[in-house]
């Protein structure tokens, strides 16, 4: 059985989701500035096949044409990003209008085809000029990015439907300063963690200085949550899995919706913890309007390291295909936390090594991921959580970070030689769910 709409609560949002590094290009445009991905993507050995966003999918010059995918697709919804360096080239000061009318095109793009636009304004393209200045690790970075946001607020305003402050901080902090996969590329658990706390205040101070010029019920966060489950019942094992969710989930929901750090993981992390100036958490933690969830995998704990549960399926990744998982991290977070605002999956998908044959793409394993997620998410209302759309990663294949354009997770495929776009068979099935119509495209049974 497929699923339809009608397994999802009213009023769901379906759509899907880019970021602005991930497909833009035009690097060197319109006035934009240096970002740390930009000088990141230069250093030797950074990036699997040394490539960079200078091109990536040309969606800055190509726009008009991806929204049309996306109407096609029969999305309601479309979640970008805003490029910090396009708005203010040194990160604090001048503003490039030349930045802002793109967004503002791009937007009204949206609006005459039908489709919500969802803005994220960090992910995670910082100007180079805040870098030499510190990044994140300085607490001043905190304040430059309110006024960004206040900034860009101001000129789209209530068009927008929906602005995230930050997307994942646990990858812009943690994975990038201290697991040095991500720009700038640190190794310091130090400075990781003053970077959390900083993402965390910037999130705060942005909230508090877009309210007024946004919508009602427009202001929230997207995280990257990932349960952590034990290897099995021993004692170790499930501290291992308390720690793992400790420091992935916690550290960054706990703040944000209760006003204080975990004290196990605080103490765990012994004199590397931030200095939490008086008034931080209250700011942290003042109220939003909705919470993102970036959606792709779990863990499983052993006291000796993780474990890759045999029998399970990967993506090319090598991240286990878990639905049920979502459906556990949804549940959890209603009982875990009171304030929890209504939710929104604003990342979910699976990377896969797709190739064209004539004129499709067949994709089945994505197929199959999409189909019993969405199935997970419908669980997961149906137990009583808050969950009001679901946006697929992504819309097309795109550079992959550190994995550079080796690994794609579109629901479009992309040919970087002529930037020709084919939906593959996971669009044409997303299409069927979205419009009702019907689909040529099989679905593999459950196990
Ligand atoms: C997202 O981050 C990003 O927002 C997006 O830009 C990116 O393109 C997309 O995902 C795909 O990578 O090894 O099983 O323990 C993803 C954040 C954090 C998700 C680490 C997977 C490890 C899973 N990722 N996590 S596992």
């Amino acid at each position: 059985m497929t699923i339809t709409r009608n397994d999802f609560p009213d009023g769901f949002v379906f759509g899907v989701a880019t970021s602005s590094y991930q497909i833009e290009g035009a690097a060197r445009e319109d006035g934009r500035g240096p970002s740390i991905w930009d000088t990141f993507c230069r250093e030797p050995g950074r990036i699997r096949d040394a490539s960079n966003g200078d091109v990536a999918c040309d969606h800055y010059h190509r726009w008009p044409g991806d929204l049309d995918l996306i109407r096609g697709l029969g999305a309601d919804a479309y979640r970008f990003s805003v490029a910090w360096p396009r708005i203010q080239p040194d990160g604090k000061g001048r503003v490039n209008s030349a930045g802002l009318d793109f967004y503002e095109r791009l937007v009204d793009g949206m609006l005459e085809r039908g489709l919500e636009p969802h803005a994220t304004l960090y992910h995670w393209d910082l100007p180079q000029a805040l870098q030499d200045a510190g990044g994140w690790v300085s607490r001043d970075t905190a304040f430059h990015f309110a006024e960004y946001a206040h900034v860009v607020a101001g000129r789209l305003g209530d068009r927008v439907v929906s602005y995230a402050t930050l997307n994942e901080p646990w990858c812009s902090s943690i994975l990038s300063y201290q697991i040095g996969e991500h720009a700038p590329g640190l190794r310091d658990r130090r400075l990781a963690l003053a970077a959390a706390h900083h993402l965390l205040l910037g999130h705060g101070e942005a909230v508090a200085a877009m309210r007024g010029l946004v919508r009602e019920a427009g202001l929230g966060i997207v995280l990257n949550l990932q349960p952590a489950y034990p290897a099995s019942d021993r004692g170790e094992d499930v501290a291992a899995a308390r720690l793992a969710d400790g420091t992935f989930n916690r550290w960054f929901l706990d703040p944000l919706l209760r006003a204080e750090y975990p004290e196990d993981i605080w103490e765990a992390y012994g004199a590397d913890v931030p200095e939490v100036q008086p008034g931080d958490l209250a700011r942290i933690a003042q109220p939003t309007d909705f919470l993102g969830v970036n959606y792709y995998s779990r863990s499983v704990n052993g006291a000796s390291g993780n474990v890759r549960p045999a029998g399970s399926s990967y993506t090319q990744m090598g991240w286990e295909v878990y639905p049920q998982g979502l459906t556990d991290l949804l549940v959890r977070l209603k009982g875990d936390y009171p304030d929890l605002p209504p939710l929104f999956i604003t990342e979910n998908g699976a990377a896969y090594p797709d190739e064209p044959s004539g004129d499709r793409v067949h994709d089945p394993e994505r197929v199959r991921y999409f189909q019993a997620h969405l199935e997970a998410v419908a669980r997961a209302a149906r137990q009583g959580v808050d969950v009001r759309g679901y946006f697929a990663w992504s819309l097309m294949d795109n550079f992959e970070w550190a994995y550079g354009y080796t690994r794609r997770f579109g629901l479009v495929y992309v040919d970087y030689e002529t930037q020709a776009r084919v939906l593959k068979d996971s669009a044409r099935w997303y299409r069927a769910l979205l419009t009702g119509q019907p689909s040529d495209v099989p679905v593999a049974a459950d196990d």
